[in-house]
């Protein structure tokens, strides 16, 4: 009964259900969802979108993919969750595959991404102490400005962005702060004493895709190198195929020390999370000093596993990286010819356009809602930033469909 009376709701009432019931702590576009299958999203009326948000980059594989739905049938009718007091029978056989899949020797498996950052975060403190020899409490962790590593307090410590800190001090001690892709003020900040980590996006996503130049990751690892400080690389976002590599790293030819992954780990079925080193950092860590209830369950690991070799088997990193091309170049040609558009940036399926107005108007906002009602759904960052990122499965036919999209939105605009 309570099943059909739902069903039956219109967009209009469940969308005020939310607003009557649930936390005030977002502002979503007015659209209701009821269904998703590959690179499409379907309202409660019916009506299909192409999805330009895959979730945050969580369902780069595509909605409801065959075998990650299939993995997480089959693992939810044996076993979910043990807890980490017993040994399953799923976590050492992940375990195994995603360290050699990403190449390092330990994963430390958590669920959602900001955990996974925390995790990274305190083994990098643990390491300073045990290995580099700061002394007690004196850890320091360089973070760059426009940051997004999530949202707790440990990690809005960090930002800069009102919105995130403003009524949620006092925060959390021993963070430096830097200007993104800006080595020198790197260098200045690891002369401090008790630097133990430095913390970065490949591309900053929520800063509206902000992509550095080309010498900044390398000359900011070799930094970190020079001065015995971890580099982390916080690619919860732009990791798993994204930005056209499995890694963003992969594009400068750069190996982290600490790896943070997130969102499509599970092509975003389940919160799937994981931090990956080596040896001499991970094992600092030991039994009892870190964990959580569901990192590392059996149905998280066979949804992972599962998640990662659809990767692979697809060559979603290929396609996101030759559909990128595609997309930026005809958005380029966009940009050329119209008022509206001042730049289009990205890799892989990881792009944004920047909006000829203030970054507080409601220009990206109106834009969207247009692209929505036109069968497109994607999100602004920031009033003038819309970002761009379908899901990785997409095909060339349909992605010049969307571009078609686009390029009347803004030419009607
Ligand atoms: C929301 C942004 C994206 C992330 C990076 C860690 C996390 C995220 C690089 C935390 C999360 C999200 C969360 C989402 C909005 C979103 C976002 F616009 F805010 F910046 F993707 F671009 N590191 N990003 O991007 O992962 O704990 O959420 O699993 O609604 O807050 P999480």
């Amino acid at each position: 009964m309570l099943d059909m009376t739902q069903r039956e709701l219109s967009a209009e009432a469940l969308m005020a259900l939310e607003d009557k019931y649930g936390a005030h702590n977002y502002h979503p576009l007015p659209v209701v969802l009821t269904r998703g299958k590959g690179v499409y999203l379907w309202d409660v009326a019916g009506k299909r979108y192409y999805d330009f948000l895959s979730a945050y980059s969580a369902v780069n594989q595509g909605h409801c993919h065959p075998r990650i739905v299939e993995a997480l049938k089959r693992q939810a009718e044996r076993l979910t969750l043990t807890s980490r007091a017993f040994y399953n029978d799923k976590l050492g056989p992940y375990e195994q595959f995603i360290t050699s899949y990403f190449g390092y020797d330990k994963v430390l498996p958590m669920n959602t991404g900001v955990e996974a950052v925390e995790t990274a975060l305190k083994l990098c403190r643990k390491w300073a102490y045990q290995v580099k020899g700061v002394p007690t409490n004196e850890a320091k962790i360089i973070f760059a400005a426009g940051n997004f590593h999530g949202r707790t307090l440990g990690v809005i410590s960090a930002s800069v962005d009102p919105d995130a800190t403003r009524e949620y001090g006092p925060y959390m001690p021993g963070y430096i702060v830097v200007p993104y892709n800006d080595l020198q003020a790197l260098e200045e900040a690891l002369r401090e004493p008790g630097v133990a980590g430095f913390i970065v996006e490949p591309i900053q996503g929520e800063a509206g895709v902000v992509v550095p130049d080309d010498d900044y990751l390398p000359g900011a690892y070799e930094l970190c190198q020079k001065h015995q400080v971890l580099f982390i690389a916080d690619e919860v976002q732009t990791g798993i195929a994204r930005t056209g590599k499995l890694l963003a790293c992969d594009h400068y030819g750069i190996r982290p020390d600490i790896l943070i992954l997130g969102k499509a780990l599970s092509g975003g079925v389940l919160p799937v999370s994981a931090v990956l080193a080596d040896d001499p950092i991970m094992l600092t860590i030991r039994p009892g000093e870190h964990g959580s209830t569901f990192g590392g369950n059996p149905l998280a690991c066979a949804v992972a596993m599962e998640a990662l070799k659809v990767v692979q088997d697809e060559q979603l990193a290929d396609n996101a990286a030759r559909l990128g091309e595609r997309f930026r170049s005809r958005m380029q040609a966009l940009v050329a010819t119209s008022e509206l558009l001042t730049l289009v940036r990205g890799k892989g399926l990881l792009n944004a356009v920047v909006i000829n107005d203030a970054p507080n108007s409601d220009t990206a906002w109106n834009l969207c809602l247009k692209l929505a009602e036109n069968g497109l759904l994607a999100k602004p960052t920031h009033g003038n930033i819309i970002r761009f990122a379908p899901p990785l499965v997409m095909t060339e036919a349909q992605l010049d469909e969307c571009c078609d999209i686009i390029e009347q939105i803004v030419r009607d605009f």
